[in-house]
């Protein structure tokens, strides 16, 4: 008996996805600190937000722990790459344990520019998600109470700072592109003479992977986003398509898909959050072949040629 014909399902795929140079920095810190002094090497939180990553670097000999506290004496640990405290590596130095700093530089230059502005007697505005491990990290680089974090135009509303004239503000790096306006907009409202910082804190990658499923959630029915729900920058994607009223699903990989999701969706809008490796993206189409006649179609707003430079120590081993 002749099986059913496949329905047609059209699949747009946004580029740039997936991992950003900071991802490809941190994941690369890990395999080689791993090569250079053996198994097992700690590593503070996990290294990205995904768990495929953390399981696939723990088969090969990384533990993941919460803090420092966990680590035993004698080991090798890194630290993530959302950054920590400067506490962490001031305790690890007292330790005497090898640390190797996973930080995205791009998370790195937040922090210098948060304390030197803090040495110069500004008070920083920190527009950013409560709890998330790179704003625990950016508060550790400056003493308490010269920072306030404000999470919404409503906490701009309720802010009420001791000097108005000296205020400056910096952003976490995985925010979404519009919030974030509306809430520098009614900062600047509130405070005209607000500082702001001196290039954009939103990382090229966030905003890179925002415009690109900006760009094609209009003519999909539906979005996918492999990513988890730990990843800040993750989450802002599904947000951006729901924003263009387009049902949008956030999954860690192809077996979480709920097939009624795709019930009358004739395009399916697919992209990837800066943490989510591409085989992840593979997979699901793989998945989605097998029960749809695909047709794919990437659509590149823009091209990505940034990498960044391995620790020193670690680069000669690469
Ligand atoms: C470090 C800084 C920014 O939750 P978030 O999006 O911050 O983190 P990941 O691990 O999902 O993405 C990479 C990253 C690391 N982004
Ligand atoms: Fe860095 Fe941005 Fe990736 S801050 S880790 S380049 S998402």
């Amino acid at each position: 008996m002749a099986s059913t014909p496949k329905r047609a399902l059209e699949l747009l795929i946004a580029a740039p996805r997936g991992f950003c140079a900071g991802v490809d920095r941190a994941i690369r810190i890990v395999e080689l600190a791993i090569e250079k002094y053996g198994a097992p090497v700690y590593v503070r939180h996990e290294i990205v937000h995904n768990k495929f990553v953390v399981d696939t670097l723990r088969a090969k000999g990384a533990i993941f722990v919460e803090e420092l506290d966990e680590v035993p004496d004698g080991v090798p640990v890194v630290f993530s790459a959302h950054g920590v405290p400067k506490a962490v590596p001031a305790k690890a130095a007292e330790r005497g344990l090898s640390y190797l700093d996973a930080t995205c530089p791009l998370v790195s230059k937040v922090h210098r520019q948060a304390e030197r502005l803090v040495a110069s007697g500004r008070h920083i505005v920190f527009i950013g998600h409560a709890g998330h491990p790179e704003v625990i990290g950016t508060f550790g680089q400056v003493p308490e109470g010269s920072m306030t974090l404000i999470e919404t135009v409503a906490d701009v509303a309720k802010f009420e700072p001791r000097d108005p004239n000296i205020l400056s503000f910096l952003t976490q790096t995985t925010l979404s592109v519009d919030d974030t306006a509306e809430v520098v907009a009614a900062l600047q409202a509130k405070y005209p003479a607000i500082q702001a910082p001196r290039g954009e804190d939103i990382c090229y990658a966030t905003s890179n992977r925002q415009a690109a499923i900006k760009a094609i959630a209009g003519a999909c029915d539906a979005v996918l986003v492999i990513g988890a729900p730990n990843s800040s920058n993750s989450l802002r994607l599904v947000e951006v398509a729901e924003r263009q009223g387009i049902p949008a699903q956030l999954i860690q990989r192809a077996s979480e898909l709920h097939w009624g999701f795709l019930d009358g969706v004739k395009t399916l809008g697919i992209t990837a959050g800066a943490s989510a490796p591409e085989q992840l993206v593979r997979e699901l189409i793989d998945r989605l072949a097998e029960r749809f006649d695909v047709t794919e179609r990437e659509v590149e707003t823009t091209q990505e040629t940034i990498a960044f430079k391995l620790p020193r120590g670690l680069e000669a081993a690469a």
